[in-house]
């Protein structure tokens, strides 16, 4: 059988589009990394997230070296923490529920698009690699206030990413010549030990104190201020660790006001006249 060059041509071309289009498709479903959002999560009780040991608060915890789990709420109209940080080349697998209707959690430029459904966990790991400014939006219309539903999601570099929270108790007030006392609490959010100092200041006076934070712990220290130095008035105090700040002011009075002997104890059921 003879068969024409131009229509063996045309066979062979047609035999390699064939070849062609098969290699696409596997290369589209196994190559580039794309995974279905596994469905092996647990499901939770959407009206009770507050009691959910994941969910009662949501935000970012380092779980390895470079390995940080993100626990999102998606909720009309919202994402919950906002924004979300995280540091450059870091994998970080998100966690992500609806406290009410359908949403979704979907990150422009990167893999992550999900529908978030109540009572289910929609679980996905991500690699990222370089420090960039991400939009999150919800793409599930779910209500009048759907179009502002956003997020923010920073990748920062690993040098500028801590975990570090601080807060501080102070006294609002001391009468001249007591002591008074600033309490800062240092949360290490890290795996790592944190060494740092907490420098707090008052009246343009300065005063440190290095302490050492094991990782995933909290660690207090306590500054004491003698009153009659400063003097009577209000003295205003920074606390600063590592870029975090919290103020306040203490006032010296010259006497507190005696407030335990104005409040008689009288029996509760007050007097009624019969
Ligand atoms: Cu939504």
């Amino acid at each position: 059988m003879n068969i024409h060059t131009y229509e063996k041509l045309w066979l062979v071309a047609a035999m390699l589009l064939i070849v062609g289009f098969i290699a696409t498709i596997a290369y589209g479903s196994v190559g580039l990394g794309i995974a279905m959002v596994s469905d092996q999560e647990e499901t939770v009780n959407p009206s009770n997230l507050g009691d959910d040991e994941r969910f009662s608060d949501p935000g970012v915890e380092q779980v390895g070296e470079n390995e940080y789990e993100v626990t999102v709420i998606a909720q009309t109209f919202m994402f919950q923490p906002d924004p979300i940080e995280v540091p450059a080349n870091s994998t970080v697998t998100f966690y992500v529920t609806s406290f009410d209707v359908t949403h979704s959690f979907s990150v422009p430029g990167t893999n992550i698009n999900t529908m978030v459904l109540p009572g289910e966990v929609s679980k996905m790991t991500v690699e990222f690699d370089e420090p960039k400014e991400y939009g999150i939006v919800c793409s599930e219309y779910c209500g009048p206030g759907h179009h502002t539903m956003e997020g923010q999601l920073h990748v920062v570099p690993e040098d500028e990413f801590d975990m570090t929270d601080l807060s501080v108790e102070a006294d609002d007030e001391v009468a001249i010549g007591d002591t008074a006392t600033v309490n800062a609490t240092v949360e290490n959010g890290m795996l790592e030990d944190l060494e740092t100092t907490v420098t707090l200041e008052i009246d343009g006076e300065t005063r440190e104190q290095d302490i050492s934070v094991g990782g995933d712990e909290t660690a207090e220290t306590t500054f004491t201020l003698d009153s009659t130095d400063p003097g009577e008035g209000e003295h205003d105090w920074t606390v600063t660790v590592d870029g975090y700040e919290e103020s306040g002011t203490v006032t010296v009075v010259d006497e507190l006001e005696d407030e335990t002997d104005d409040s008689t104890d009288e029996s509760a059921g007050g007097d009624a006249d019969e």
